[in-house]
């Protein structure tokens, strides 16, 4: 007690009060900014909810082409290989997607009955949006009508303008800088069931095989991004 006496008269003596006195008021100006700080920040994260600007992101497409026309025998399946490596794609442009249409020769007729053709994007080492909804990988036809599939190469992409909220343009831009997709082989698989037109008995024109042709058409993407 007696102690602690001396040292409480120590802070209040006649040298010591200026000393003591600076020090309360810096700590209470330091109360002061730290609370100043804290509403402030309240203050950034209610314009940052409220006023983040949204910007309009569009795309430039350029598509190339790859083609393979292979005659298949009745009941064979064949593999067909795309080699993604030799699309040349241009300075700011990134694969978005894959589409394949496979068509026989055959057009439906008289003295035609449509092969049975089937046609297949083969999963593998490929890197793109294998289980996305919007990949179609299968298909199949009997009626000389052209099987179109799909494959999503980069993640969401579809082509068509979106707007989003972003803090800056660097932000917006995010979701389409990735790289790395669209490295692979694509592979298709093609089977052919051929079929003769009933009670059409000619041993010249008999059908016994189709030419199929595949052709690939791999879409590219470059983005622009405006403040709405
Ligand atoms: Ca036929
Ligand atoms: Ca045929």
């Amino acid at each position: 007690m007696e102690e602690e006496r001396e040292i409480r008269s120590l802070l209040v003596t006649k040298e010591s009060r200026v000393p003591t006195l600076v020090a309360y008021s810096l700590t209470l100006l330091l109360l002061v900014m730290t609370v100043g700080d804290f509403v402030g920040d309240l203050r950034t994260t209610a314009e940052f909810t409220s006023n983040t600007p949204e910007w309009n992101i569009t795309f430039e497409v350029q598509n190339q082409s790859l083609q393979a026309v292979e005659t298949l025998q009745d009941d064979e399946t064949r593999n067909v290989m795309f080699e993604l490596s030799d699309i040349d794609v241009p300075e700011g442009y990134t694969i978005g997607s894959i589409d394949v249409t496979i068509t026989s020769e055959e057009e439906e007729g008289v003295s035609v009955q449509c092969d049975s053709i089937a046609g297949d994007i083969i999963e593998n080492d490929l890197t793109a949006q294998w289980n996305d909804p919007a990949s179609n990988l299968s298909g199949q036809d009997s009626s000389c009508i052209p099987i179109d599939l799909h494959l999503r190469v980069y993640p969401n992409f579809d082509g068509k303008s979106t707007i989003i909220s972003a803090v800056n343009e660097f932000q917006a831009l995010q979701p389409w800088a990735e790289t790395g997709w669209g490295v692979g082989v694509l592979s298709v698989d093609l089977e052919l069931d051929v079929n003769t037109p009933l009670g059409f008995v000619d041993p010249i024109s008999q059908d016994t095989d189709e030419e199929i042709t595949v052709d690939v058409t791999v879409v590219m993407f470059s983005v622009s991004v405006q403040e709405v």
